[in-house]
C-alpha cells in the first residue's frame, strides 16, 4: 500500500487537504481510504475509514489520569500505540491501494515520543511512505516565519525518516505577489537571506545565511507548490509529488 502522511502545524489545514486529496483521488478512480490518528479531535470535515478514536477514548484519559489537554493527548498517543496491532489490522482489511493519514495537530505527539516511532514503524511495514508537510499562507508573510516553519518541518521530517514535499496550503487566500516571492524564495536563497535582513533578523546574520542556504535546498523540500483544499486547486500536484516519492522508495528500500 502507498501511504500518504499529512503533516503540518496546528491548523494548517490537514484535515481538510485528507478530505479534498481523498475526494480528488476517488474522482480520478484510485482505491483510496483515510485514517484519523488524532484521539483529541472532536469534529472532522470527512468521515474516516479508520479512526484511532474507536480505540482510544481522550476525554476518558484526561479523567481518568486526571491530565490537561497537551498530557492526555500524550497518553492518548500512547494508548494507540498500544493498539497498532488492531488497527494495522483493520486498515488490511480494506485491501486498499492507497491511505491517506489525518495527523494531530500536535504533530510532537508523534514525531518526538516513542509511541510515535512505534506508529510510524508500524504503517512503515511492507508499505510505501511518503509525506506532505503543509504550511499555512500566515507563515509565508515573512522571511522569518517562513524560514522557522521550514526549520520546523525538516526537524519532523528528519525524526520520521519519510520523503517530504512541502506545499503552501490555504492557497485560495494568498496574494499572487507572496506566492511570487515565495517561488523566488526556492529558485534563489538570496532572495530569502535578503528579505531576512530587510526584516532586521541580523542578530546572527551568518547564522540566518546558513539556515537560508539549509532549507531552500530545492530538490529536498519541493517546490512549494500551492494547493486548496476549497477549490482542489494542485490536487494532482500535490499526488504527483506523494507518487514520486513512493516509486523511489521502491527502487531504494
Ligand atoms: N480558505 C481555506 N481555508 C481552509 C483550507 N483548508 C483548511 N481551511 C480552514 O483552516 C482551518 C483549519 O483546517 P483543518 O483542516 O482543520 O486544519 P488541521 O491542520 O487539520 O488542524 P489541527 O488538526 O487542529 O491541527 C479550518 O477552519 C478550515 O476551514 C483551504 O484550502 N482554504
Ligand atoms: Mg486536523
Amino acid at each position: 500500500m502507498n501511504i500518504g502522511y499529512i503533516l503540518g502545524p496546528a491548523g494548517s489545514g490537514k484535515s481538510y487537504m485528507t478530505m479534498a486529496l481523498h475526494g480528488w483521488m476517488n474522482q480520478i478512480g484510485y482505491d483510496v481510504i483515510t485514517l484519523n490518528l488524532d484521539p483529541g479531535v472532536v469534529r472532522l470535515p470527512y468521515a474516516p475509514d479508520i479512526d484511532v478514536r474507536k480505540w482510544v477514548d481522550y476525554d476518558e484519559i484526561i479523567d481518568k489520569y486526571e491530565l490537561g489537554p497537551n498530557g492526555g493527548l500524550i497518553v492518548a498517543m500512547d494508548h494507540v500505540a498500544v493498539a497498532m496491532d488492531e488497527i494495522m489490522e483493520e486498515i488490511n482489511t480494506f485491501g486498499a491501494e492507497y491511505m491517506l493519514v489525518d495527523f494531530p495537530g500536535q504533530i510532537e505527539t508523534v514525531a518526538f515520543r516513542s509511541s510515535g516511532a512505534v506508529i510510524v514503524n508500524e504503517l512503515k511495514r511492507r508499505n510505501q511512505i511518503a509525506g506532505l508537510f503543509l504550511i499555512d499562507p500566515t507563515l509565508c508573510l515573512t522571511a522569518s516565519s517562513f524560514i522557522s516553519v521550514l526549520l520546523f518541518g525538516v526537524s519532523i521530517t528528519y525524526r520520521l525518516n519519510t520523503a517530504m514535499n512541502y506545499i503552501i496550503s490555504k492557497a485560495d487566500i494568498l496574494p499572487d505577489e507572496r506566492l511570487e516571492r515565495i517561488h523566488e524564495w526556492s529558485e534563489n536563497p538570496d532572495f530569502l537571506y535578503q528579505d531576512l535582513l530587510d526584516e532586521k533578523m541580523i542578530l546572527n546574520a551568518e547564522l540566518s545565511r546558513r539556515i537560508a542556504d539549509i532549507v531552500i535546498f530545492r530538490e529536498e523540500l519541493g517546490q512549494f507548490s500551492a494547493v486548496s483544499s476549497e477549490s482542489n486547486l494542485n490536487m494532482d500536484v500535490a499526488f504527483g509529488s506523494l507518487q514520486r516519492n513512493w516509486a523511489s522508495e521502491d527502487i531504494f528500500p
